[in-house]
C-alpha cells in the first residue's frame, strides 16, 4: 500500500495536471494510440484515425482524454478507497470494451511519461515512483474485480 507521503505526492502532481486536464488527457490518448497500434482497434470511434495530426484535431478524442483524466483523478483522490468509482470502471473495460491488463500497464507508462515532460520540476524521482505505485494499485484492483467478472484480461 501507498504511504501517505507517497499519495501527497501524487495528489501534488495531479493538481498540476487537473490545470490543462482537457490537453494531458488528451496527449496521452494519442500516445497511447501512436505507440500502441493495437490499443487503438479498441475503440470504434477512433479506429477510423490515420494520422497524429487528425487525433490532435479530433474534439471528440479530446472530450475521451478529458473523461478518462477526470475519472482518474476522482480515484486518486479516494487514496485507494477507490471501489465506487473503480468497479463499475472494471465492468464496463471487462465485459463491454474488453481490454486487457496488459494495454492498463502501457496507458500508466504514458501517463509517468507525459506528465514528467510537462512537469520536469515537479515530478522528481519520488513523485514519479510513486504515482508508478499508485498506478499499480488501480491496475491491481482493476484486474481482481476483472476475475470476479470472469474476463482473464
Ligand atoms: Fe477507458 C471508455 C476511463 C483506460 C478503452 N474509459 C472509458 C470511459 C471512462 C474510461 C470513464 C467512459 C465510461 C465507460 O465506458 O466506462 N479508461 C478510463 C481510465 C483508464 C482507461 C480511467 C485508465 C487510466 N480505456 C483504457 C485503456 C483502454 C480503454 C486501457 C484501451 C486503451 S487505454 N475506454 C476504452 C474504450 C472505451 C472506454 C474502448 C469506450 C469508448 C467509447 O466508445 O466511448
Amino acid at each position: 500500500q501507498p504511504s501517505d507521503q507517497e499519495w501527497k505526492h501524487v495528489l501534488d502532481i495531479w493538481a498540476k495536471v487537473e490545470s490543462r486536464l482537457p490537453e494531458h488527457g488528451h496527449e496521452v490518448i494519442i500516445r497511447l494510440l501512436q505507440e500502441h497500434p493495437e490499443t487503438q482497434e479498441r475503440f470504434e470511434k477512433f479506429k477510423h484515425m490515420k494520422t497524429a495530426d487528425e487525433m490532435k484535431s479530433s474534439e471528440e478524442m479530446k472530450a475521451h482524454g478529458t473523461k478518462v483524466f477526470t475519472t482518474l483523478g476522482k480515484i486518486l483522490k479516494q487514496k485507494g478507497n477507490h471501489a465506487e468509482v473503480l468497479n463499475p470502471l472494471a465492468e464496463s473495460h471487462a465485459l463491454k470494451h474488453k481490454i486487457p491488463v496488459k494495454y492498463l500497464e502501457f496507458i500508466s507508462e504514458i501517463i509517468v511519461k507525459v506528465i514528467a515532460e510537462k512537469y520536469p520540476e515537479d515530478f522528481g524521482a519520488d513523485s514519479q515512483a510513486a504515482m508508478r505505485k499508485v498506478l499499480e494499485l488501480f491496475r491491481n484492483d482493476m484486474a481482481s474485480k476483472y476475475k470476479e467478472f470472469g474476463f482473464q484480461g
